[in-house]
This record gives structure tokens, sequence and C-alpha cells, in this order.
């Protein structure tokens, strides 16, 4: 049984919740192995915001779109007054910029980590115009991956590399200005096979600590070993102060990029509720920036979409279900089941009527999916894209 107490807190929770889209997440994306072409998946960067758009429009919590400066961007920040106005037309801001200093040929070995003065000079170019992009589009992030490693024993300097990272992080921290914050994501394998240049953290934590204050890490939720504890990590970069962000997309075996919290909804609720615990506890409300980061290539992109901002909405409501005095007095007290049975309690209980009825005070459509698919979107959608789509050759994500 949900309490009144409960419903309100649950109610402030899906107030305060939002969740950035990729726009890669609309386009016509998949595996290193094929790509199942959509008819109505988006074609153009207005196509893709036009679509976060309307996955806004159902779900009333996806305001932001995170944007990739290569995909984005073709002509840099020649781009952004077009980007801008298609932002303005479909209700959505443009959230992250995801520079991208993997896909050129110059970066076999690397980008900021590249034994090559000459490219590590170009990747550092790419990522200071892309902090520029990010001043006009007023985005208050700049998200960081980096394919960067060596893929066999003894064919880079593991540390040289790790000094030309520091050195290339300090450089970007020190072209930021105002509010701007610089995200580090870590990824432990993938395309690097032997030793990723940022393959955990720790490892993202540690170059954090050297760029500046405004560099925070970034969790990418399939970025992980199976058997990690995602939520001890979040636990300890926010009792540090050091939690930028997340990427979440489930996976079952490897960085599967898939709907997120369709494998195992516990443990998105359980990095939920060390946050909602960490809020509690501090009385401080975390400044974390929620995206998803997932490559849809068999569902319907706009419907995986809505079902992705669902699934992380219906889980935060969960997370602030629990609670938290009674939790705390079976912990000291060495209760292991009554601790445990409180944490159960909330992820078991069912909050799908509560979020109707959210939605419908906010005048939001009761059922997002049913909405969208009422709307005949897609049909359109299908019909002015087709074309376009057959010809599609984007490469992964
Ligand atoms: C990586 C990582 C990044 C994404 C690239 C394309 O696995 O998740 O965030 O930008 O893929
Ligand atoms: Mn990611
Ligand atoms: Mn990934």
């Amino acid at each position: 049984m949900i309490t009144t107490r409960q419903t309100e807190q649950a109610r402030a929770a899906l107030d305060a919740f939002t969740i950035e889209l990729p726009s890669w997440g609309f386009a016509n994306t998949g595996t290193r192995f094929g790509k199942f072409i959509q008819a109505s998946a988006a074609t153009t960067t207005a196509e893709k915001i036009a679509d976060a758009g309307e996955v806004h429009r159902v779900t009333g919590c996806c305001p932001s779109i995170a944007v990739h400066v290569l995909w984005d961007f073709p002509h840099g920040a020649g781009d952004v007054p077009a980007v801008m106005k298609a932002a303005t037309e479909h209700g959505v801001r443009i959230g992250a910029i995801n520079p991208n200093v993997f896909q050129d040929q110059c970066y076999k070995n690397g980008s900021l980590g590249n034994p090559d003065a000459e490219v590590r000079k170009r990747a550092l170019s790419h990522i200071l115009d892309s902090v520029e992009i990010q001043r006009s589009t007023g985005s208050r992030d700049l998200s960081l991956w980096f394919a960067d490693g060596i893929s066999y024993p003894g064919t880079g300097s593991i540390r040289a590399r790790r000094n030309w990272f520091i050195e290339g992080l300090k450089t970007v921290h020190a072209a930021l200005s105002g509010n701007q914050r610089m995200l580090v994501e870590y990824k432990p394998f993938e395309p690097a096979f032997y030793a990723t240049d940022i393959a955990d953290w720790g490892m993202s934590y540690i170059y954090c600590q050297h760029a500046g204050p405004h560099a925070k890490v970034l969790v990418d939720t399939g970025h992980h070993y199976q058997t990690q504890n995602i939520e001890q990590i979040v636990a300890w970069l926010l009792s540090e102060d050091m939690l930028g962000g997340f990427h979440f997309n489930d996976r079952r075996y490897a960085d599967d990029d898939l709907t997120l919290g369709c494998m195992d909804p516990y443990q998105v609720f359980r990095i939920f509720h060390e946050i909602c615990s960490f809020a509690w506890e501090t009385g401080k409300t975390p400044d974390i920036a929620y995206m998803v980061d997932q490559s849809h290539n068999l569902k319907n992109k706009i419907e995986e979409t809505i079902q992705t901002a669902n699934n992380a909405q219906e889980l935060f409501a969960k997370a602030s279900l629990v609670d938290h005095e009674k939790l705390a007095r079976w912990q000291t007290k060495g209760e292991l089941i009554g601790a445990e049975e409180t944490l159960r309690e909330a992820f078991f209980a069912d909050v799908r009527p509560l979020m109707r009825e959210w939605r419908k005070s906010k005048g939001l459509p009761e059922d997002p999916l049913a909405a969208f698919r009422e709307s005949g979107y897609l049909q359109r959608a299908e019909k002015e894209r087709a074309e376009r789509n057959q010809n599609s050759v984007s490469s992964y994500a």
C-alpha cells in the first residue's frame, strides 16, 4: 500500500525528474554487423529534433536533446542557428554537446592519447570548437567519450598516453566558462581491446581532478564489467561530489545499448535509490545530468524512446517511495531482513496508477505510447522519410 505521504514524495520526484534524449537514437544506426533500416527514422538533425520533441510532447519529461558534433553540426558552428531554430520549433533545448574524435582516419591510434602530436592537436582543436558550440547553444555540458586505447600489449606507453590525456583535458577545462562543465565518460573496452585510456571510474575521476573543478565523471551504465556494482560507484561519486551525469541503457552481455531497465530494472532502481538516499541524508539535490545513450536497431526508435522515458520515470518514482527513516533504523540495528524488505517494498510497489494521475494533472496523455500511436506521427514520418532512408549509410551510433 502506498501511503499519502509516499504519493506526495513520488509526485515531487516526478515533478523534478527529467531525462535527456540522444539525437543519435533517432537515426538509422545499428550494430557493427548490420543495420535494419526503419523507413520512419530521422534523416536530418532537424528530424531528430522533431522526434525528440514528439517524445517530450507525450511524456513531458524529456525537455532536451544531446547532440553529436560530427553528425549534427557537419559545418561546425555554422550549423548552430539552424539547430537552435529546430529546437525552438519543436519545444526542446539543446543539451550535452558530444565532440567526435573517433571516426576520422587520423584517429586510428587515438585522439588526445595519440603518440603523434599533430593528431593530438587536431583532436584538441575539434573539442575546443565543440566548447564554442556549447557556448553558442547555451548548453551546460560537454560530454566527452574517447575511443582511445591500445589493442595489443606493448604497442603504446600506458603512462605517456595518460600524460597526454591530462594535458589535453586541462586545456579543455581552461576553455570552459560560466556554468559550463565537462563530463568524462569511461569504458573498459571496445574499440580498444587491451588497454582503454579511460577504462573505469577511478581513471575518469583522476583525469577530472587534474583537469579542474568543472570536470565530473559520466557513468554509462553499459560501460562496466558484468558483475560490477554500479550503484556503489554512484554512491562513492556522490560522496565526492564527482558525479556529473549518466548515459542510461541496459545490457545483457557487453555494451548492448538496450532499453533502460529491460534486463535488470532492479539495478536502475538501486542506482536511483542511492541518489535519493544521498538527497535525504544531506538535504542537497545532487546536480546530475540524466541522459539516455541507446542504439535502437530492432524496435521502432521513437516508441523505444518513449518506453525508455517511461521506464526511467517509473523506476525513479519507485526509488522515491523508500522509507529512509525506517531503512536507517533497520540498518543501525543490523536488522538485515527488515532493511532489505524496506527496499524491496518500494521496488515492488505499483506506481503506474500514480503516474497516470500525475500525467493527467500536468495535462499529459495518461498513456504516452498509446497517445503517440494514435497521433499518426509515425505514419507521416514514414511517408516523408522512407525514400531518403533507403539510401541511409550512416555509420554505427
Ligand atoms: C560509446 C559511448 C559514447 C557514444 C559512443 C558512440 O560506446 O557510449 O557515449 O557517444 O559509443
Ligand atoms: Mn555513452
Ligand atoms: Mn556505449
